[in-house]
């Protein structure tokens, strides 16, 4: 059997006025209509901080600051072997404004469970909503 292909992924819980940022992935990606958070692939060179800022300027087309790490996480897809990363980040420069997702919200940590997520983001979403 050959290994699952490893796709190191880093995601932005961004918080605002006490509430994190959740975004629901769009028609035609995979995972579609599953909740995240936003951000994607680490590319070759980049530091996981420098993509995810690239990431974030992209989807969301604002610029963020990058606090600590929440923890890291993988999850087993039929497509690979995501492994997670998910940073605490708040905004430093602009309002999200959707390239990409379906819809954006903005929920309080201990209403984060009630949304669908994608399984690899349930680490984070457990110790987040904890806090
Ligand atoms: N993914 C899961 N949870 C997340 C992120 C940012 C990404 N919080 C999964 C969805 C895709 C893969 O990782 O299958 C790559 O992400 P993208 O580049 O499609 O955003
Ligand atoms: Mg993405």
């Amino acid at each position: 059997m050959e290994e699952p292909k490893l796709i190191k992924v880093v995601g932005a819980a961004i918080i605002k006025d006490g509430k994190v940022l959740c975004a629901q992935r769009g028609a035609g990606k995979s995972l579609a209509g599953y909740w995240e958070f936003p951000g994607g692939k680490i590319e070759a060179g980049e530091t996981p901080q420098q993509a995810l800022q690239r990431e974030i300027e992209e989807e969301l087309l604002c610029e963020i600051d990058i606090d600590k790490k929440v923890c890291t996480s993988d999850y087993l897809y039929d497509f690979g072997n995501v492994q997670l990363t998910t940073f605490l980040c708040h905004l430093i420069e602009g309002m999200p404004r959707l390239t990409e997702h379906e819809c954006i919200e903005w929920v309080e940590p201990s209403q984060m469970p009630r949304l669908r997520w994608a399984p690899v983001d349930h680490d984070a979403v457990t110790r987040i909503s904890g806090m």
